[in-house]
Order: C-alpha cells, then structure tokens, then sequence
C-alpha cells in the first residue's frame, strides 16, 4: 500500500470532523473523506476503473442494468466479440452483440476492453479446421477486420487469449493459431496496433497469479516485445481464483509493470468460504502497482457467473451487495488518490478547524487542466504515459502539448491523437477519453525512439 502518512492523517482528520459535524450516516454517501460509495466512484479517486463482463442477452434484465449503471465505468463483452460471434463464415463478420454491448455503453459512459481477436477457444468451426499460412492469413484478416470496425471505441484490446501452457514448460500451448509459426502473437499484435493505434493492446491470460512457470514465459515473451518494439500496451490476469491469490500476487504484477506495461485484472472471480478477504487482497495488490489500471470482475451476479454453483461474484443471485463487495470498495477507497498530479505542494490541509460546509476537496488546478509525463525508458527508446487531469470544471475536450528533446521520435501512441512526431507534439483526445469531471484524470501515452529525457508538457480544455 502506498498510502502516506499525510495522506491518512489528512483523512482521518476529514473523517473524524465529519463524524462530529454531519453525523456518522452521512460519512459513507460523501467524498470528502475520499469514501465513494460505488466501485467505480472509488475506483475513479485513483485514476483506475471497476468494470464488469457483460452479455448482451442480459441488457433487458433491470436488476442487471441498475448495478450495471450503478457500480461500473468499464465493460467488457463476455462472448459477443469471441471469433466465433465475429466472423461465424469466413470473411462474414456479424458486429451486432458486440455493437450491442457498446451502444450500451457508450450511452452510459463507460469504457469497452474488446475481448478477444484471437483466441484457440470458440474459434468458428471454418477456423478449427485450417491450418498453416491459410489460417495465419484468416487469423490477421480477423483481427485486421474487427479491430478497424471498432476502431477509436475501445480502451483496450484482448489482442491474444491464452496462449501459453498451464504446468511447469512455460511455453506456448498448442493449437492450431500456434502451429502457424511462433510468431503469430507478435503478428496479431502489429495487425492491431495498424487498425486501431489508439486502443491499448494487451495479453490476457490465467494462471498467471504468481511468479510461476507460466506467468514467467509470459514475462519473457513481454520483455522480448518490448526490446524489439513489437507494440504491447497491457497484460491482462484473469484471476479466477478460490480463495486467496498467492502471496506474490503483487510483486508479479509489478514485474510486469517494471517492464513497462500496464496491468490490469481482467476476469476476476473467487470461489470459496474466505471470498471476502481474499477479493480485499486482489484490490489491495492492484491499488499497490501504479500501473495497474483497474479491475474487472467475470459478471455481475453470483447467478451470472460462468463457474455455476461457486457464488464468486460481488452481489448475490438477487443482485444484492456480498461482504466481499465491501472489501473490494474499502480497498479502493483506501488507495492513494492520483489527483494533484503536478505536485504543486499540497500546502497543509487547509485550516480545518472552522468547519466550514465541506465543499468539494481543494481542487489541484484553478482551471483549464494540467498535464504530467512518466517516462519508461531504456537504451534507444521510451514509453511516456501522460495523465490529463481537470481543474475545477469538467473538460469537455483537451489538448497536450508535450516538448520532445532533439532525437527522439514518437513511434505509437494510444489514446490519443497527435499531431507531429518530433519537436512539440500535439495530442487531442480520443472519442471517449474527451470528458473528465473536475478533478479527475485520464491518461494517453507514447512509444518513441530516442531519449525523452526533460520532456516536458502543456494543457489546454478544447
Ligand atoms: O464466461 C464465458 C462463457 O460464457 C463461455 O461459455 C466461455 C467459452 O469458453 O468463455 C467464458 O469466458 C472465458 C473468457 O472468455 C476467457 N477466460 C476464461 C473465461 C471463463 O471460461
């Protein structure tokens, strides 16, 4: 955990003023104490999102909706953009309960991790039965074709499912998409990047929760990646787990992070009597890794759930909340907020003492928005994340300007659009990342050649 000494104080201080002055009822509904009361409100404080599998053929359900609309700021489709809901004949690509699902929302607000193009389960039956160049040339149409169609719409890309063997090789699994050549993941992962630059293109596997065999080839398979400029963005930890993950949990998720990828939890679901703890520890490991960007559970309700009978959901079968969805929101409530980026010095708490009607927190910028740069680097080349945060009024739209030293040279980005790849660098936001509420950030970011050393940067509302 990273929480600060001033952090806590300053939230103790804030809770036990509040207690005093608007009584204890109200504690839990307010912000001031940095205690949201939704998953994604809590999530949001520390510049991360709560999201949830969802299935199209649920969107009538209102019990479903209401937690859906409630509780999430990110949604990813459960089957309906697999390759057999996409493309179920060859070169005949059906979009409709993908589209479904992203109309829905979009008209919410929320954010799509695509899941997934390529993927040796539920491949169309014309796909189960090629093999070679043929079907590398099928599977790079696939994900040519669906990653163009929702092109500028999607957080981040499920590039590749599963890929690697469970057991003790740390090698690739078999399959016919791994018969095509060894180099079909890289393959799949330039393909997208081509179609869609703005997505963040991620791997996604399970039994991957500690530093095990696996979740090592996997590193491996990063690192090398990431040396050559094959363009990965994120990997992704299913976590299906029963009860509590393994004591590494975080420091593998940090390894991967140190190599310069974001993290992100992508189908959590736990079985078994100690749930609650165990679902207060994934949270808790995420929030600990900067670049661990947020958390998605595999459904809603316990009756939604893939792994029948095991009630390792959130809510119950009537949608009501589980003490495991308490320690999910303690833990994201606990986390170090993100917001005063620019580390304009947090001048002490401002005289609590007068308990003057605790208005929204102190906001980190009078106005407009502010803009920092964290850079990833290494012998010829970098990846920055830029975090965009508003100042007292929502942005409906933003530029950044970043100043690149002599040399280097943008390669890739995402999330945002640029103008320029060396010099002074324009970049504006994408469709879904224009809006920011007051106070609250989001984050694009770059690949380049070249040192970025004593970049700098710039913010506008637009
Ligand atoms: O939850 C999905 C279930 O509805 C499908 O029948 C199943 C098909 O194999 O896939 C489930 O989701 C899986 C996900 O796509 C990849 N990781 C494992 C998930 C659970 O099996």
């Amino acid at each position: 955990m990273k929480m600060t000494s001033r952090s806590l104080s300053r939230a103790a201080l804030a809770s036990a003023f509040l207690a005093t002055t608007l009584g204890v009822s109200l504690v839990l509904a307010t912000s001031a104490t940095g205690a949201a009361s939704t998953l994604g409100a809590a999530a949001a404080q520390s510049g991360r999102y709560f999201g949830a599998a969802v299935a199209a053929g649920k969107l009538g359900d209102s019990t479903y909706v209401n937690i859906l609309n409630r509780e999430f700021t990110m949604i990813t489709p459960e089957n309906e953009m697999k390759w057999d809901a996409t493309e179920p004949n060859r070169g005949q690509f059906n979009y409709s309960g993908g589209d479904r699902i992203l109309n829905q929302a979009v008209s919410t607000g929320k954010r799509v991790r695509g899941h997934a193009l390529l993927w040796y389960q539920q491949e169309p039956g014309w796909a189960q039965r090629m093999e070679g160049s043929d079907l590398r040339q099928a599977m790079m149409n696939h994900v040519t074709q669906v990653a163009t169609h929702y092109k500028g719409k999607i957080y981040a890309w499920d590039v590749v499912n599963e890929a690697f063997a469970d057991g003790g090789s740390g090698g690739r699994r078999d399959s016919n998409l791994q018969r095509t050549g060894n180099d079909w993941i890289e393959a799949a992962f330039r393909a997208a990047r081509a179609a869609d630059p703005a997505a963040k293109l991620c791997y996604n596997d399970y039994n991957t929760d500690g530093v095990n065999a696996k979740s090592t080839g996997i590193y491996n398979m990063v690192k090398d990646f990431k040396s050559r400029g094959v363009p990965i963005d994120c990997v992704g930890f299913q976590s299906h787990l029963s009860g509590n993950p393994p004591g590494d949990y975080q420091a593998n998720l940090q390894r991967f992070a140190d190599l310069g990828v974001e993290v992100q939890i992508t189908e959590l679901d736990i079985a078994g009597s100690n749930q609650a703890n165990a679902y207060g520890a994934v949270t808790r490991a995420c929030v600990a890794v900067a670049r661990c960007a947020g958390i998605t559970t595999w459904g809603i309700r316990d009756t939604d759930s893939w792994r029948t009978g095991e009630n390792p959901l959130l809510f119950d079968g009537n949608g009501n909340k589980k003490a495991a969805y308490n320690s999910v929101l303690d833990a994201l409530n606990a986390a170090t907020p993100t917001n005063p980026t620019t580390p304009t010095t947090p001048t002490t708490p401002t005289t609590p003492t007068t308990p003057t009607t605790p208005t929204t927190p102190t906001t980190p910028n009078p106005s407009g928005c502010s803009a920092s740069v964290s850079l990833n680097s290494w012998n010829g080349g970098f990846v920055a994340t830029v975090k965009v945060t508003a100042g007292s009024s929502a942005l409906n739209g933003w530029r950044v300007t970043t100043n690149l030293p002599s040399g280097a040279a943008v390669t890739s980005s995402w999330s945002a659009s640029n103008s320029g790849t060396t010099g002074s660098v324009t970049w504006s936001n994408v469709s879904y990342n224009g809006t920011v509420a007051a106070g609250q950030s989001t984050e694009f970011g770059f690949q380049g050649t070249g040192s970025a050393e004593g970049i700098t940067s710039t913010c506008a509302a637009s």
